[in-house]
């Protein structure tokens, strides 16, 4: 059946940041935006993401208590939008794609890749670490939209940002780990970081950069936190030499045949949007 149209309307249409949000977005290194997505486009497109990622669950039929860390801390499916048609109009939406220009201050976006990040009851944390470990990218312009498919109390895990780290350079060499964990709160203490977790409405989504600490507690309560996220960069953005295995793997996963040093533009990074300057970004809503 096809998504209905005031659905594709709803994601496709502009919401309008402030220039105070952008300056916010960029000292801080993250931005918790209110009412970005409508109940009706939640409630067409949770369905749809947990079946997408239950039928492809690469950890089905393992119990939580026999998962390692990354496991307990939640099922992860990458790239449902190669999965399905629906799944992918919200990753490739204008509405998401233009904010994550406006952001991180693109004239156009691609997307690196999106997932689905559930924590299923008694899941455990996500340790503190940083994105940009993984990801072979030249430049920091990249950014992850955080889109919760429920309402997310703080006991279900809501996603929690170290503020202003990007600008640290504090654990880019550790993987997520125990040890990104141990390191990162001993290195947050000692720096007088400050944590920013909160509850997250329906409808609200955040955005941080690449190398924005961030972690996530576990989830206490019996409900499966239900997340998908969208990894966009800059339209311009160069395959860099790897650092590390995480980065090489992720080469062979997203990047495919770019040589060093060239755009990443293959059949996986599309670009998703293009600022044509005709409408001003700094209106509000
Ligand atoms: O959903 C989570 O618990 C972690 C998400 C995360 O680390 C990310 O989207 O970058």
């Amino acid at each position: 059946m096809a998504t209905p149209r005031s659905i594709i309307k709803a994601i496709n249409q502009p919401y309008r940041l402030t220039s105070g949000d952008i300056q916010a977005f960029r000292k801080n290194g993250y931005i918790h935006l209110k009412g970005v997505l409508s109940d009706d486009v939640l409630g067409y497109y949770e369905p749809i993401i947990s079946r997408v990622t239950q039928r492809n669950d690469p950890a089905a039929g393992i119990s939580l208590e026999d998962k390692d860390l990354y496991g307990k801390a939640f099922i992860q499916l990458g790239n449902l939008w190669r999965h399905d048609a629906q799944v992918k109009e919200l990753v490739f939406c204008k509405r998401l794609a233009r904010l994550a220009s406006e952001l991180i201050g693109t004239s156009t976006i691609r997307l690196y890749h999106d997932q689905s990040l559930y924590k299923e009851p008694s899941g455990g944390i996500t340790p503190w670490h940083v994105d940009q470990q993984y990801w072979p990218m030249d430049s920091a312009k990249s950014v992850t939209a955080w889109i919760p498919l429920q309402c997310t109390p703080m006991a279900m895990g809501p996603l929690c940002f170290g503020r202003s780290s990007h600008l640290k350079h504090i654990a880019r060499d550790v993987e997520i780990s125990n040890e990104s964990e141990r390191i990162i709160t001993q290195t947050i203490k000692k720096e007088k970081i400050v944590e920013i977790q909160e509850p997250y409405a329906l409808g609200d989504v955040s955005f941080h950069y690449g190398w924005t600490l961030h972690r996530a507690g576990g989830n206490t309560t019996g409900q499966t936190r239900k997340a998908q996220t969208v990894i966009y960069m800059d339209g311009e953005m160069r395959l860099k030499a790897r650092r590390n295995k995480n980065q090489e793997n992720d080469r062979l996963s997203w990047c495919g045949d770019t040589a060093d040093g060239a755009v990443i533009d293959g059949v996986l990074t599309p670009i998703l949007y293009r600022n044509d300057h005709r409408d001003s970004p700094l209106k509000r809503r």
